[in-house]
């Protein structure tokens, strides 16, 4: 978590964890945790929160009322080092629709929660609550609403031109073959020892979102397409996953997968769940694949 935060571009002032049996479902954490987190904010000069769970939000707005700091939790954290990562049009595009998306619900929200408020104050607490702060926020809502399926659909013509030029790929007789993975365990890097393709590869996570494709002809003179894309994650936000779906079709539509694993990493079997999952949520889970352990020179004893 503080490697995601450090890659977002925050520096991590301190941490704090709690075991928790039940959520408090105002503020998440408990209230002596809150008070903690408040003190340990106060005395570092942490200017963010980041939660490392999905907050509601109520519970982040609860949050940054007693914490007195900007509240973000994992989701939005994730959807930032995305939106800082997005190059191509396509990319800035989908994460775009993933960051609206996330925002929607909370519009509404916020939006019923202040026209209660003035809705129940008396006559006088009512003057400066009617009109347009209230209309302001339906404003916005209704802006986000038509910027989002304006995004969609532009989204789904970027969806057809890939579909396009994939069937194009598939009349030419190559089987393809994608490179899956957790973020950061090496995809890119395998992508460009084998292929030269000279994909960014950085030691930090999701430097890939779009992908790359490049034919690899095999020692044994066969010829296969090859494919780069985004690396998965613990948890990712599903807002990301339906926004990414042009650039998972060339997983999904793969005839063969190379799930690449860290494994240095001292987590890399949850990692490989992770994985498992996130293919079976976009329908790939049925395709041949072959894991490939990857960074064999960091690992403490031979995988
Ligand atoms: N020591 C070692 N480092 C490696 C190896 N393979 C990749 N790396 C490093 O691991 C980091 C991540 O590599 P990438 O190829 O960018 O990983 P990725 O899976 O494409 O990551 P994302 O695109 O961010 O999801 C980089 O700093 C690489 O130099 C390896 O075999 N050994
Ligand atoms: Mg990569």
């Amino acid at each position: 978590m503080g490697a995601l935060a450090q890659s977002a571009g925050a520096t991590v002032a301190g941490e704090v964890f709690q075991n928790l049996k039940e959520v408090d479902p105002r503020t998440f954490i408990g209230r002596g945790k809150v008070a903690e987190l408040r003190e340990l904010a106060r005395a570092r000069d942490a200017t963010l929160t980041i939660f490392d769970e999905s907050l509601s939000p109520a519970q982040a707005r609860n949050l940054e009322g007693e914490l007195k700091l900007r509240v973000i939790d994992r989701t939005q954290l994730i959807l930032d080092i995305f939106a800082q990562r997005a190059h191509s049009q396509a990319g800035k595009l989908q994460v775009e629709v993933a960051q609206l998306a996330y925002l929607q619900p909370r519009l509404t929200r916020q939006w019923t929660h202040l026209s209660r408020l003035s809705a129940g104050a008396g006559s006088g607490g009512r003057i400066g609550t009617r009109g347009p702060g209230e209309t302001q926020l339906e404003v916005d809502r209704r802006r986000l609403a038509e910027r989002l399926t304006r995004l969609r659909r532009r989204l789904r013509e970027v969806e057809r031109t890939r579909d396009i030029q994939r069937r194009r790929r598939v009349a030419v007789p190559y089987p393809s073959v994608a490179l899956v993975g957790y973020t950061n365990s090496g995809k890119s890097t395998l992508m460009n020892t084998l292929t030269g393709a000279g994909v960014e590869a950085a030691a930090r996570p999701f430097s890939t979102l779009d992908p790359t494709i490049r034919r690899l002809k095999l020692p044994g003179g066969m010829s296969v397409m090859l494919s780069d894309t985004v690396g998965f994650i613990h948890r990712l936000p599903h807002q990301l996953v339906e926004a990414f779906k042009a650039t998972l079709e060339e997983v999904r539509t793969a005839d063969l997968l190379l799930h690449v694993v860290d494994g240095s990493s001292p987590t890399h079997s949850e990692q490989i769940e992770v994985v498992e999952r996130v293919l079976k949520e976009i329908g790939a889970d049925q395709i041949a694949r072959i894991t490939v352990f990857n960074k064999a020179d960091l690992a403490d004893s031979p995988l």
